[in-house]
């Protein structure tokens, strides 16, 4: 137990700095962002900020055990697809090895097995890739590199609650007014404070665990209102019990006042979700046919988003 509690004064981000330590990368990632932002936005380009994948939350300083939220990343990586497809540039706030926009296409392929290097001299620097192995290769490899050469896509990763909170402010303070949020991520909604984390290993010698958590700050409310007040925000709200979804989203947005909620259920996702602002609510859902076709429904909820961005842009 190495820190003292902290004092009761919180500070506008809920304690964020009190209570998680600002990893030693925060200031410098800011300003990439920062470049990013002011350099696609220069050329007329808007940005987007996309969260992705799962939180992680340490139960010991020396982390054996840990609190992971779930999420794949899929939701993440495939809108930021599609919004470099809809002349967005994106800043893709990930947890390490989560889905990745384009290698997510392949998530399930041993790269072993689709090498071939039989009719190729090894040394010759050149190995045959197996097309069949990965499905639509040359076109996608295509875009990735058009993506890449152009510098559409900034990848920042995270692993902890404490490390994803941190870098979520860096990217608010850093993105213009022009920017939209995506906050895809599953963020832990507990923790454990530093100081009465355990140092070592739990053990199990002391018989079951008794673990008690505090409420994670909610960063919407100061993005929202302090750090990047003019932003185009969009949350995700998450359920399993379909029948609390839609009461919980529109809490969410009476809440914090950002721009639209979309909602949706853990079984369901991948062919229903539910866009809610203050004066609306419309479903996205994916017919069985789509489905078949292989339509993913991120194509639906960035449209739609994208449209909502321009027409919030054009009243301000
Ligand atoms: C989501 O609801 C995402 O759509 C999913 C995507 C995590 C379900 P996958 O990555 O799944 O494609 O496998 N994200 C938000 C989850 C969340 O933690 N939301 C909080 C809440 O519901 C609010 S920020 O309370």
């Amino acid at each position: 137990m190495a820190h003292s509690e902290p004092s009761a004064s919180k500070a506008v981000d809920g304690g964020l700095s009190e209570e998680f330590a600002v990893p030693t990368h925060a200031e410098d990632v800011r300003k990439l962002m920062a470049e990013f932002a002011e350099h696609h936005g220069s050329a007329g380009r808007r940005v987007v900020l996309i969260t992705s994948g799962g939180t992680k939350v340490p139960l010991e300083s020396r982390t054996v055990r840990f609190l992971d939220n779930f999420s794949s990343g899929r939701r993440g990586a495939s809108s930021a697809e599609y919004f470099l497809d809809s002349g967005y540039a994106v800043i893709f706030l990930h947890r390490h090895r989560s889905l990745y926009p384009y290698t997510r296409l392949y998530a399930g392929v041993n790269l072993l097995d689709s090498l071939q290097s039989e009719s190729v001299k090894e040394d010759a620097g050149q190995i045959l890739v197996d097309q069949n192995a990965l499905p639509n290769i040359a076109k996608v490899l295509k875009r990735y590199q058009a993506v890449k050469a152009a510098g559409l896509l900034l990848p920042v990763e995270f692993n902890t609650l404490s490390e994803y909170l941190h870098l979520l402010k860096a990217a608010a303070q850093a993105l213009s007014s022009i920017a939209m949020f995506y906050l895809a991520a599953a963020v832990s909604d507990f923790y454990i404070p530093a100081y009465e984390m355990p140092e070592h290993k739990i053990q199990s010698s002391n018989g079951p665990l008794q673990i008690s958590m505090k409420m994670v700050p909610k960063m919407l409310s100061p993005l929202v209102k302090d750090w990047a007040p003019k932003a185009f925000v969009i949350s995700f709200k998450l359920e399993t019990d379909p029948s609390i979804l839609l009461e919980r989203a529109r809490r969410a947005l009476e809440t914090y006042n950002h721009q639209a909620v979309v909602a949706n259920v853990l079984d369901t996702r991948r062919g229903y979700v539910v866009v809610v602002t203050k004066d609306t609510q419309q479903e996205l859902v994916l017919t069985d046919e789509e489905v078949q076709e292989e339509v993913e429904i991120e194509d639906r909820i960035v449209s739609n988003l994208t449209a909502a961005h321009s027409q919030f842009m054009s009243q301000v």
